[in-house]
């Protein structure tokens, strides 16, 4: 018998230079569910310069630092919890590498290869580890738990037992197993 891995949780952003145009945020979003990832939480929020230094605490220093904040803090992200089997590898390969140009040429398909602008206006964020997931989720989803959601919400997702809300953009669990709707 097939038995589904555990659902793991990863963080993504969609960037100002995204938000901006909102026919990319379908695609990316059409794409993100075509790859079979769970929308767990979507927040659409303006960053400010405080939580965006907090956000990118391990580039404090970085020549690049003041640039990226002052664009992460220039325009409205969308931020989303996402779900599915290895979330975080298989979100940052959908994202494509850091450097833009690097993006283009090897990994064409990519968002950034697709819509990447600059090495700073590169499109989307993805937690890079379980760690760093849980870190961001605390700075911008401060009442999402995840152990409670591992707990109460992570069956119902790996079963499908879920039903998608557009207005939201969220799954929700359907835990009313009578008149459950697999996505
Ligand atoms: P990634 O977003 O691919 O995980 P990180 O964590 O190294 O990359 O960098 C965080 C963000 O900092 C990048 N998404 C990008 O916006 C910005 N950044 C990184 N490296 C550079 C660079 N060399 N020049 C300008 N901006 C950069």
């Amino acid at each position: 018998m097939l038995i589904a891995k555990t659902l793991q949780l990863t963080l993504a952003i969609l960037k100002p230079d995204v938000v901006k145009h909102p026919y990319i945020v379908q695609e990316i979003r059409e794409l993100i569910l075509a790859n079979k990832f769970y929308f767990v939480k979507s927040k659409l929020m303006h960053l400010t310069k405080l939580q965006a230094a907090e956000f990118y605490k391990e580039h404090d220093g970085k020549f690049f630092q003041g640039r990226l904040i002052n664009f992460m803090t220039s325009g409205p992200i969308w931020a989303h919890i996402l779900a599915r089997e290895n979330a975080i590898e298989e979100w940052r390969a959908m994202i494509g590498p850091t450097k833009v140009l690097k993006a283009f040429y090897e990994a064409p398909e990519s968002i950034r290869g697709r819509h990447g602008l600059t090495d700073t206006r590169n499109c989307t964020h993805g937690a890079d580890s379980e760690k760093s997931a849980r870190r961001e989720f605390q700075l911008l989803f401060s009442d999402f738990i995840s152990d409670q959601w591992y707990e109460e919400d992570e069956e119902y997702f790996r079963k499908g037992l879920v039903t998608f809300d557009s207005v939201t953009f969220q799954h929700m669990p359907v835990k009313n197993n009578s008149k459950h709707i697999l996505r």
